[in-house]
Parts: C-alpha cells; structure tokens; sequence
C-alpha cells in the first residue's frame, strides 16, 4: 500500500457538535468553570499555537528539536528496524519531518490530530516529500482510545511519537491513562519517544505563558471564538482577559480567561452567568521531574530506556519499551 497524497482521511472520529455542547456544559456549570483545552485547536487557534512555538519567550519547541537533532542517531537506534510512527497532536509535524528524513526504517507515518484541516495540509505536505512512506491522517480526539488495526498492514513495531510535553495538558490522573492506553496500542513490542516539559525557574515559565506579543492571550481568547462559531453561544470576547500562573504545588501552569464584569452566554437555549473576577480554567500545563515521570510511566506499563535532556535541564526527550505483559 502506498498513499501518495492523502488529501482525504485514514479515518474520521472527530467530535461532534453535540458532545461539545456536552462537554462545554458540564465545564461551564461546574463550581469552578472549566473548558477542555481541546477546544483550542480550530483552524485559527492552530495556527496561533503555531505563533507561539516560534516566540522567543516559548523555549520547549526550539529545545525539544535541537535535542531530537543533536540526539537523532541514538534515537534511529532505539526505533530500531520497520516502524509504523503514530503522532498524536500532529499539529504542523515539523518534529517528525525530521525523524521521517532521518530514521529510513519507518513504513507508515499516522498522524492524529483534532484539527481536520490543519491535519490534512501538513499530512498532505509530508506526503509529497516523502513519498516512500505511507501517510495516513487520522482526525480525531486522543482524550478518547484510538483503535487503528495496522497490524495486518505492516510487519513492523508501532511507536508512538508524543512531543511538545503536550502530555502536561492532561492531569496527572487522565496522562496516566492515557500513558496506558498508548501502552495497549503499540503492544508488546512497542514504544514511545515523549517529549516533556521540565520544572525550571518560575520566571522562565511565567515568560512562556505571558509572552510580549500577547499571540498566548490571543490562543487563549479564541476557545471563546471557537465556542461561538460551532454552539453559537455569544461569548463577548472584550468581556474576558487573558491569566497564566504557576502553581508550585502542582508544579503546572495554569491557563484562566478572567471575566472583566458581570455578564451571561446562552448555551444550548440555558443562560451562563459570569461575576466579574470570575475565571474560566482553560489549560493545565504539568512540568514534570525525571524521577516522578519515570513513575508514571512504570504505572502505565512502559520502562523509561533513554533520556536525553539539553545543557540547562529544561527539556526532556525519552525513548520509552513496553513492559511486555
Ligand atoms: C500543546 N501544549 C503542550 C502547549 C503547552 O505549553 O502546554 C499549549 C500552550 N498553551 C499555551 N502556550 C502553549
């Protein structure tokens, strides 16, 4: 099988509106107002995200590639012979352009991202420029298991690609079970290269949550767009600020959108109440320690193999095994 430009999807599992009116109500309603982070990722927020990795004060994109490229022939050497690479949170896979032009022994590249456009013109783009590999796009949410039944197509290992630290995002609770469910789709052979974020000095963290440009208020105040645009839901976006702090307890940043007065949305026919002071919890961002994350890991079934951080410790790459079952 050889997919040369995959202008249509491997397979579509994208939510619809009637679960993200679900879960935006039950956030919404809760004593603490929540909204899933997911919600960031239309086609504007993806390319805000894609602003943000290039600002200056953003310093986990540029250190996680220079580590993956200082690192690439002891990480050829983990992926070892025939690789199907599945990579969740896709977004523009400038990360795995380079392992695709530099590990020669993967067969199929999967990516999985929410963002259906944004997803098929990167898959299309890495399509073109490799035309060995088989490219197949998958939209859909990796909050959720993924079943992809790739194994009567290639005789080869599954390793699942993970950069960015975009684990943080989820609590500790839901990494873990996502860590087990990445754990049951690459099986016994299996594996995960991850990046992850670093706890550092507070300052440093507050700088890439905060940046000058504001483009990191701007990805923050588009979920309300977003949520305007599919649950019409009439979100006034002068009627919210942008706040990120880091929580020394939790070690993780968090991301709120502040309401600067009192005002109401209508949601699915029900009014929403904001007091002025109030904020909305939009993202979590967990910066984790090596000792801790390795213990992670070993609850969900994966043995930490290789690390490879850069000079200042503020990034980690790691090659993680499957602990056969
Ligand atoms: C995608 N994720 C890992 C980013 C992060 O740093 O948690 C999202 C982000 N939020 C604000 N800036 C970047």
């Amino acid at each position: 099988m050889n997919v040369e430009a995959p202008s249509s999807l491997y397979l579509d599992l994208s939510p619809d509106t009637d679960s993200m009116m679900e879960s935006v109500r039950e956030g919404l309603t809760s004593d603490k107002k929540t909204l899933p982070s997911k919600y960031f990722y239309d086609a504007r927020g993806s390319q805000l995200f894609d602003k943000i990795c290039e600002l200056e004060e953003y310093y986990p994109t540029r250190t996680e590639l220079s580590i993956l490229k200082k690192n690439l022939s002891a990480i050829r050497t983990r992926l070892g012979e025939s690789i199907v690479l599945i990579e969740y949170g896709s977004g523009s896979s400038t990360k795995t352009r380079l392992l695709l032009d530099n590990v020669p022994s993967i067969q199929a590249y999967v990516p999985i991202d929410i963002s259906r456009e944004h997803l098929l013109i990167a898959a299309d783009a890495i399509s073109r420029d490799h035309g060995h590999i088989d490219v197949l796009p998958v939209c859909g949410d990796y909050s959720h298991a993924i079943d992809l039944d790739l194994s009567t197509t290639y005789q080869a290992r599954s390793c699942v690609f993970f950069p960015g630290s975009t684990l943080g995002n989820f609590s500790r609770e839901h990494a873990i079970s996502f860590l087990r469910r990445v754990r049951d789709m690459v099986g016994n052979e299996g594996g995960l290269l991850i990046g992850l974020d670093l706890v550092k000095d507070v300052s440093v963290l507050h700088a890439a949550y905060n940046d000058a440009e504001g483009i990191t208020a701007q990805f923050n105040l588009n979920i309300l767009q977003h949520l305007n645009d599919r649950l019409s839901c009439g979100f006034d976006l002068r009627g919210f600020e942008h706040r990120a702090f880091f929580d020394p307890v939790e070690e993780r940043i968090e991301m709120h959108l502040l309401s600067l007065r009192d005002q109401s949305i209508m949601l699915d026919g029900e009014p929403i109440h904001f007091l002025e002071g109030e904020t909305i919890q939009t993202e979590y961002s967990h910066k984790y320690r090596i000792s801790s994350f390795k213990e992670m890991a070993k609850q969900a079934g994966f043995e930490v193999s290789a690390i490879w951080n850069d000079d200042q410790d503020y990034f980690s790459v790691q090659y993680l095994n499957a602990i056969p079952a």
